[in-house]
């Protein structure tokens, strides 16, 4: 069979999404040549002849265990699962690469920061942490934001979350906090949620939580795409140059396209119209090479500026702010390729917090110490053996020579005499004092004691400098979103232990809250250890609104249109935002399409009834009257514009479409705009930039 290896017109490595390619056994993609079909073979490779039926006596007889086909199909597939993540189990995941601006020798030896315009190629894995794998993607959860990089010195993980800080201080309370969160044991739901009373009786009783309660209760926990969320590294590490000096340092990563999130009604109806909106949005966006982008910025700073600090740079439960330390742009992450195959890459990639290369070391976060032990172990128990660095998802891709062997599924195994070191015959690796990682010699001095170190004791002074960062639109969201969690706690006391220390964040959010959940008098504040501080300055960092784009590109419009409508104006409008990089979906009353005044077909990308306004950002109505007065019969058109309106889109509509406006409730404001040609259009689409016109959220309950 005759093939040549794949590639793309620009040159890129093709991908096996386009049908025609096959993976050839040394991992090269191959064209299939026209009416070239490949044999079905076993896996042991014997060419197999019919795989409709199993071997039988005579046409209606028992099946012979002879039958070796049908054995090793059933077989694999009863095997074909593994345990899925004990937690961030449902994620998706794409390839790219890092590509670093300048050399940062100053501060790090790490290889991959050494020269400008290195491309270091990566593999990111974005999550949700709650729910199991089949669970929907637009839960209130924290996100997970994992990073593989494959630089020339072996992997480097920055297994981070869309939120700067954790729940916890210290490791040994993971499990507790984690059993808390999930389904409860008797019951096994809910699922994917924290709306519940063992949740909130855990963080209740967790005063160290309150600061990452603000962060998830704030719209940063239902963010709009991945491609739109920011990620950080969250623990304090070291940076170590060649002199083995120590930077401190934390990291993050900036989106590109600026910070979007929903609001929660429209998240509970996005979770119902597509589970999947999230790892959907990513696979659209790489494959029409839209290809989202991140800075990683670091914040650095030395012991004597963290002495100054009054919270510790070892309490993961803390930010420094940026307008303290502003963050560097270091390199930018482009995800650009999506797997060849979920399962091989998304699924088996195993990153672990101790993933890092020389120049590059931990601090004594309690967290991340912890977390250093716990991702080997977890990775042994998913993948089934020591083996899991020989999946090429896991592989290092620069050369790695060492002596460990054998083992369940061992792919590669030292070759030669020596397989120990040092040994007589000068075979095989030896160690590099120059070259090889080495640890920052910290002097520690102690007595062995389980303590909590005193500079891990304020609790509530950060919660509140996140909460008085928000704009009022975002303070209220926090404030609905509080209520709504801890109105399905059914147990009082714990939601009075909540208001409690909402008492010590902000007054008047928790006066919200407990006038909200109809409690008749407030509980007393929550003792706290250290006497919260309300003169922190507000961070515009903190808010998602202060940090959205300044245009509307990667975004979608959703088109709702009819017979009869005004096709040329359909076209100006995809022109439109074609040009702004923005997308746009034609919904109609069928998928096969409608004709438009000027007799063109129009096709529907989704049907009424599985496209609602929540899956876009903004919408278009371009109907024509008779369709005006068919779809306002329609509950599903009324609920598009309906809801397009309570979540404070912008609506660009013809004037035919006024009925239909009315039937939904909508009022007029500067959101609500007429389209009337070109010029329109125009305005309509830098009106979009701004997202949502938080104004009229007083006019609609959310
Ligand atoms: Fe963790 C997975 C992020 C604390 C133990 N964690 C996991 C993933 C992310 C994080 C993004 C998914 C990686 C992937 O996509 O495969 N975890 C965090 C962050 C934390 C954190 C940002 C706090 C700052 N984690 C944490 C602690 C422990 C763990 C304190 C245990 C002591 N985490 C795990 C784990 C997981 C995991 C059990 C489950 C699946 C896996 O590792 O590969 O080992």
């Amino acid at each position: 069979m005759a093939r040549t290896p794949a590639k793309t017109p620009s040159g890129k490595a093709a991908s096996l999404h386009d049908q025609t390619l096959v993976r050839g056994t040394g991992g090269e993609l191959h064209q299939i040549a026209e009416g070239d079909t490949e044999i079905l073979t076993t896996s042991q490779g014997a060419p197999v002849a019919d795989d409709q039926n199993t071997l039988k006596i005579g046409q209606r007889g028992p099946t012979l265990i002879e039958d070796f086909h049908f054995r090793e199909k059933i077989f694999h597939f009863d095997h074909e699962r593994i345990p899925e993540r004990v937690v961030h189990a449902r994620g998706y995941g794409a390839h790219g690469y890092f590509e670093t601006y300048d050399s940062l020798a100053k501060y790090t030896r790490a290889d991959i920061f050494q020269r400008a315009g290195e491309k270091t190629p990566a593999f990111v894995r974005f999550s949700t942490v709650a729910g199991s794998k089949g669970s929907f993607d637009l839960a209130r959860d924290v996100r997970g934001f994992a990073v593989k990089l494959y630089t020339k010195e072996g992997n480097w993980d920055i297994v981070g979350n869309n939120i700067p800080v954790f729940f916890i201080q210290d490791a040994i309370k993971f499990p507790d906090m984690v059993h808390a969160v999930k389904e409860e044991p008797d019951r096994a739901f809910p699922q994917a949620q924290s709306a519940h009373d063992n949740f909130w009786d855990f963080i209740s009783l967790t005063p160290e939580s309150m600061h990452m309660i603000m962060w998830v209760m704030s719209d940063r926990a239902i963010p709009r795409s991945y491609r739109f969320m920011e990620g950080f590294g969250v623990h304090t590490f070291r940076f170590l140059n060649a002199k083995d000096e120590s930077t401190f340092v934390k990291f993050l990563w900036k989106p590109k396209l600026g910070l979007q999130s929903v609001v929660w009604n429209e998240a509970v109806k996005i979770n119902g119209a597509d589970p999947d909106f999230h790892r959907r949005d990513l696979w659209d966006a790489i494959q029409a090479g839209d290809f989202p982008e991140w800075e990683l910025c670091v914040q650095l700073f030395d012991q004597e500026f963290a002495d100054g600090f009054d919270f510790d740079i070892l309490d993961p439960t803390k930010i420094i702010p940026e307008e303290i330390i502003e963050p560097i742009p270091v390199g930018r992450l482009v995800l650009d390729r999506m797997p060849d195959n979920f399962f091989a890459e998304t699924e088996q990639v195993a990153f672990m917090t101790q993933n890092v290369p020389p120049g590059v070391d931990f601090s004594n976060d309690p967290l991340l110490q912890g977390r250093n032990f716990s991702y080997l172990d977890t990775q042994l128990k998913r993948l089934g053996g020591p083996n899991f660095t020989h999946i090429p998802i896991n592989a290092p891709k620069c050369p790695m020579h060492h002596f460990q062997q054998d083992g369940h599924m061992a792919m590669r195994n030292p070759v030669g005499r020596a397989n120990y070191q040092p040994n007589s015959w000068g075979l095989g690796p030896r160690e590099h004092p120059q070259k090889g990682f080495r640890s920052f010699a910290d002097a520690e001095e102690g007595q062995k004691v389980r303590l909590r170190a005193e500079s891990f004791a304020d609790h509530y002074s950060q919660a509140r400098q996140f909460f008085v960062s928000q704009t009022v639109t975002e303070q209220k969201h926090i404030a609905m979103a509080l209520t709504f969690e801890l109105s399905k706690v059914e147990t009082p006391v714990i939601r009075e232990r909540m208001v409690s220390h909402l008492l010590n964040i902000d007054e008047g959010l928790a006066e919200t809250v407990a006038e909200k959940l109809g409690m008749k008098t407030l509980p007393k504040k929550a003792d706290a250890a250290v006497a919260p501080r309300d003169d922190l300055p507000a961070s515009d960092a903190l808010s998602i609104v202060k940090n959205g784009p300044d245009s509307f590109k990667g975004r979608k419009v959703g088109v709702l249109v009819s017979d009869g409508c005004d096709g040329a104006l359909v076209k100006t409008l995809e022109a439109a935002l074609g040009k702004e990089g923005a997308m746009m979906e034609i919904v109609a009353p069928r998928v096969g399409g409608v004709e438009a005044s000027d007799g063109s077909i129009i096709e529907g990308k989704q049907m009424i009834d599985g496209g609602p306004s929540v899956l876009y950002d903004a919408v278009a109505i371009i109907i024509s009257p008779e369709g005006a007065d068919q779809l306002l019969k329609e509950a599903t058109a009324r609920d598009f514009v309906a809801d397009a309106f309570a979540h404070c889109k912008f609506i660009a509509h013809v004037k035919a479409a006024q009925p239909l406006l009315d039937k939904a409730g909508v009022e007029p404001d500067e959101g609500v705009m007429v389209l009337d040609g070109a010029a329109d259009v125009a305005g309509f689409v830098e009106s979009c930039r701004k997202l949502r016109l938080w104004a009229r959220e007083m006019k609609v309950k959310l």
